[in-house]
């Protein structure tokens, strides 16, 4: 089972590059801290990405909320990338016929196709949505790959049952693009057939909704610690927003940077604990 073995062993039998690159990172860097920057001012876009930079494998981005985005900000993302070695994941959440979300994904002014290593989508709209994906994404040059939404992390999310089992079974139809999930546990073998061959399947599993100090926010937001998180749930990726960066207002690049190491090793400790078991 994917989730007992290091990182390193992963990375280097992957065959999605975004999902190795991704792996190879985390082991490098000793990190499988994802952070969230979920603020509207580009200057406090760029000035917590500086400084967590050091201990993530992965930022999180909502270009979108941006007030005052303008194309240079991705250009200054990708080398922010390149120079502190993390991946890149905007969290658009497609959900559209396939033909709309690559448009999406490749054209208006976000370009998102250009710049993202990781995406995701909702499952809703069937496998069209990942052909739509997949048209734009497969043909780039660059490492590319999309996430799944089969669960999420708030209070009556509708993403559970058949829905989830669903979400794995188209997955599991697209590998070479399909990197894994946004989830709140491991899916490998999920809804399985005999004839699915799940020996050598190894979705990545990224999981929001961890803090380890709330429980929750007032807007249905669930928090569980990254121990719940990657230990027993066997998640691979710690999403942390809040946690580290605070309100997103009158940033405290001290703190920031306190919080980002202490979520590192918090994540990095429970990925030890379940790999060593
Ligand atoms: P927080 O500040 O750690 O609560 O932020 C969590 C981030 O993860 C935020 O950007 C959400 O849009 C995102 N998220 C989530 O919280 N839960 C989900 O199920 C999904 C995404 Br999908």
């Amino acid at each position: 089972a994917p989730h007992l073995q290091s990182y390193k062993d992963r990375a280097e039998k992957h065959t999605n590059p975004a999902a190795r690159a991704l792996l190879r990172c985390m082991d490098a860097k000793k990190s499988n801290l994802a952070v969230s920057v979920d603020v509207t001012r580009t200057k406090d876009f760029f000035d917590i990405i500086e400084t967590v930079a050091p201990y993530v494998c992965l930022i999180k981005t909502h270009v979108d909320i941006l007030e005052d985005w303008e194309p240079s900000v991705t250009a200054k993302l990708q080398e922010l990338s390149r120079m502190h070695d993390f991946l890149i994941f905007e969290d658009r959440k497609f959900a559209d016929i396939g033909n709309t979300v690559a448009l999406q994904y490749s054209s208006g002014i976000h370009k998102i196709s250009d710049w993202a290593h990781i995406v995701n989508a909702h499952p809703v709209p069937g496998p069209s949505v990942i052909t739509g994906l997949a048209s734009v994404g497969m043909k780039s040059k660059e490492e590319r790959g999309v996430l799944l939404l089969a669960e999420m992390s708030t209070k009556g999310a509708l993403t559970t049952g058949s829905y989830t089992t669903d979400a794995v079974r188209m997955a599991r139809q697209h590998r070479e693009f399909i990197i894994g999930f946004i989830a709140q546990r491991r899916m490998e073998g999920i809804g399985a057939s005999a004839t699915d061959n799940i020996a050598d399947e190894d979705f990545l599993i990224l999981a929001p909704g961890v803090g380890l100090d709330a429980k929750g926010d007032a807007m249905g937001q669930q928090y569980r610690t990254p121990a719940e998180v990657v230990t027993e749930c066997g998640c691979d990726v710690i999403i942390v927003g809040r946690g580290i960066i605070g309100t997103g207002r009158n940033i405290d690049a001290e703190e920031v940077k306190r919080q980002a190491q202490r979520y590192q090793s918090a994540g990095w400790e429970a990925y030890e604990n379940r790999v060593t078991k």
